[in-house]
């Protein structure tokens, strides 16, 4: 098959905001591209659809592997789109997946009903070693599917490692799921994943498991009182769900639009959204200063030197850095 034709800005700006899939699709491929002409490219197609963003409710879903995320995310999805008509989209942070490999949603297996239905749009994290890169493909890519007129879009991440707090800081709700009667130890569980949580969600409260699933859930509400109260002024909802059943899923839906008209209404939705653009902003300065330092042509001949100077102890980390810092003085010009 030949390559599909290079579209213009304005061609993308157009497929997208008609909701033509394929070209949502190709939008994001080039978001996600490190090219400097692909990212020129995505980043005048951004701006061309920046007006038509934001309108949709943002969702991060995260829980160590197998608490139930896909399963869960198919459930709700699925209510989201049969019952109440919404047009969804599912993107994924998983700094760990390389293309083709193990990555989260890369079976789409555990979610056959948002697959094939064309309300839905269900995209794999980008791959990529480096979070911050994965982070930005991600967060642009939600405005994307914004654009394209997604009015929910779910993020779902591993509960492991930085991602969490890297899908914190792109949402407008963060929905912890959590096991019965794993421990915390065994879930992974650090104290700030619970306190950045608008809510948390007990998996699997079925077949034999519901008991063990309510005590569970009396037990992380008196967790949650230990922290101080959310910012957000809302209380953090212990709720039970079996996606298999069914049970508790149209509720969880319930907690998250209660809980953007309330912070809507007090002014907190849209102090956290300024807050994240902000916080995007800084990051991607820092990351892209760090790029070009790298990038430059006499850093990356002097780098070894000094590094095995400062393993031998013979420089300090510091005055290496300031060293190759000014060999790199010019960090205006893209690498
Ligand atoms: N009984 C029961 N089993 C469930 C439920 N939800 C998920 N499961 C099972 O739990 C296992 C893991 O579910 P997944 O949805 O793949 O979990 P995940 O969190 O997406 O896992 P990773 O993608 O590996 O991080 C599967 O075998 C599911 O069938 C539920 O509500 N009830
Ligand atoms: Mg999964």
């Amino acid at each position: 098959m030949p390559a599909p034709k290079r579209l213009s800005a304005p061609e993308y700006a157009a497929g997208i905001l008609a909701g033509n899939r394929t070209i949502l699709g190709r939008a994001i491929t080039l978001v996600e591209s490190t090219l400097p002409a692909d990212q020129a490219l995505a980043q005048e197609v951004l701006q061309a659809v920046l007006p038509h963003t934001g309108r949709s409710l943002r969702v991060g879903i995260t829980g160590v592997p197998g608490v139930g995320k896909s399963t869960f995310i198919e459930a709700l999805g699925r209510y989201l789109v049969e019952t109440l008509g919404k047009q969804l989209a599912v993107l994924a942070v998983d700094p760990s997946s390389q293309r083709g490999g193990g990555s989260i949603l890369g079976d789409k297996t555990r979610m056959p009903w948002l697959s094939a239905h064309s309300a839905a749009f269900i995209r794999p994290s980008p791959a990529g070693t480096s979070l911050g890169g994965v982070a930005r493909a991600t967060r642009e890519a939600l405005l994307l599917c914004e654009a394209a007129g997604h009015d929910v879009i779910f993020v779902e991440t591993v509960g492991v490692g930085q991602s969490e707090t890297t899908v914190h800081g792109m949402v407008d709700f963060f929905l912890l799921l959590m096991l019965a009667g794993a421990g915390d130890e065994l879930q992974g569980l650090k104290r700030g994943i619970m306190e950045m949580a608008d809510a948390l969600c007990i998996t699997k409260a079925d077949q034999g498991n519901e008991q063990a699933a309510r005590r569970a859930r009396v037990d992380y509400q008196s967790a949650l009182h230990l922290f101080p109260p959310s910012p957000s002024g809302q209380a953090q909802p212990v709720l039970l769900t079996s996606a298999v059943s069914g049970t508790g899923v149209a509720e969880v839906w319930e907690v998250i639009e209660n809980y953007a008209a309330a912070t809507r209404q007090n002014g907190y939705f849209q102090k956290r959204r300024q807050q994240q653009q902000l916080q995007w902003l800084h990051q991607s300065i820092v990351q892209e200063l760090e790029a070009r330092f790298y990038a430059a042509a006499a850093v990356r001949q002097r780098l070894p030197d000094t590094q095995q100077a400062v393993a031998a102890g013979r420089l300090t980390p510091f005055a290496a850095a300031t060293e190759l810092l000014a060999l790199s003085a010019d960090l205006t010009k893209t690498p």
